[in-house]
């Protein structure tokens, strides 16, 4: 399978109605550019968060504004706008698009400077937030499952970058998608340098084996997911065991069930990995109650977008 574009559509066309807060303003989406001299094209130098909103409410709002905080930290970057301004910059997004459910892109980036790496060149970071729909997994996934394969291309050591800053440069992940692409899968699982299995390109990775759920911990280099943490507290609530240790292609080929967390994904099952079933190679009886319950908090765990008129309501 090639990952060369497919030429003959516009992918903009759903973009182009669109109101796009960039750097202050609201403004029409044809209207919202970037300066090429920005160090966010230059050198990847940047962050983002991707959130959703779910029957009006943006799901873990503040989780994802402390995250993207916390990666500005990382990179000794200075967000031009203070935290409790950024809540109402992306609640003010979704209103002007007439947003009930969508996908959110909040973006922050070092800002235009000279064509060398120094960011301290940079005087001015730009914030983009893009408010629109999202369907990342085709929907027949989340019922028959995903087939995946563990990437060649090992995660980026956490000694050369630590992936708990969500930033701007996904090459490591883009390599790996190609190469799952190009075995016919949607996702790829991805490997530490010392060979533990850490996460997918753009999701968490959780296993079932008798019982018992585990996940990766989040200091082996992978991010530490919303939508992770999310599960875990729903596994507890449910009465299962959770344990975040290091796991192996051995532990991923022998469990009993294996599933992928995101904000874009959700929570999705995996039925095959490197070609072996995972249990029967059906979707397993704990990721389905996870994705059920997960579905049936979304929508009352967020910080809602017109709080006068649920109260009317
Ligand atoms: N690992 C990585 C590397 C990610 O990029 C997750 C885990 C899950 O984290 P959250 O907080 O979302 O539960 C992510 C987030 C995409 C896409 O288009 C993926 C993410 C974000 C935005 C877009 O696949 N992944």
């Amino acid at each position: 399978m090639s990952a060369q574009p497919d030429n003959s559509k516009d992918p903009l066309a759903p973009y182009e109605d669109l109101i796009v807060f960039i750097d202050g303003e609201y403004v029409p989406a044809r209207e919202a550019a970037i300066s090429v001299f920005d160090h966010g094209l230059l050198y990847g130098d940047g962050i983002f968060e991707g959130i959703r909103l779910y029957a009006g409410c943006v799901f873990k709002l503040d989780e994802h504004l402390d995250r993207l905080y916390d990666s500005a930290r990382y990179l000794n970057l200075t967000i031009p706008i203070p935290q409790p301004q950024m809540r109402e910059v992306v609640c003010e997004t979704c209103r002007r698009n007439g947003l009930t459910n969508g996908y959110i892109r909040l973006v922050v980036t070092r800002g235009p400077g000279t064509m060398g790496l120094a960011p301290w060149l940079c005087p001015r970071p730009s914030v983009v937030c893009i408010a629109a729909s999202i369907q990342l997994y085709p929907k027949e996934y989340y019922e028959k499952g995903l087939e995946v394969v563990c990437a060649a291309t090992r995660r980026t050591y956490i000694g050369a970058f630590n992936a708990r800053c969500k930033s701007l440069n996904y090459l490591n992940n883009i390599m790996a998608k190609i190469e799952g692409h190009n075995a016919g899968c949607l996702e790829a699982l991805m490997l530490d340098q010392s060979g533990f299995v850490i996460e997918a390109t753009g999701d968490n990775v959780f296993l079932v084996k008798g019982g018992r759920i585990t996940t990766p911990p989040t200091y082996q280099g992978n991010l530490r997911g919303i939508t992770r943490d999310f599960v875990v507290e729903l596994a507890r609530e449910a009465g299962h065991e959770v344990a975040e240790e290091p796991i192996t292609t051995f532990e991923v080929y022998t469990a009993d069930e294996c599933f992928l967390t995101g904000t874009a994904a959700e929570a999705i099952p995996v039925i095959k990995v490197d070609g072996r079933p995972i249990g029967d190679g059906k979707p397993g009886p704990i990721t389905r109650a996870l994705i059920a319950a997960f579905r049936a908090r979304t929508a009352t765990d967020g910080v809602m977008l017109h709080p006068s008129e649920a109260v009317r309501s």
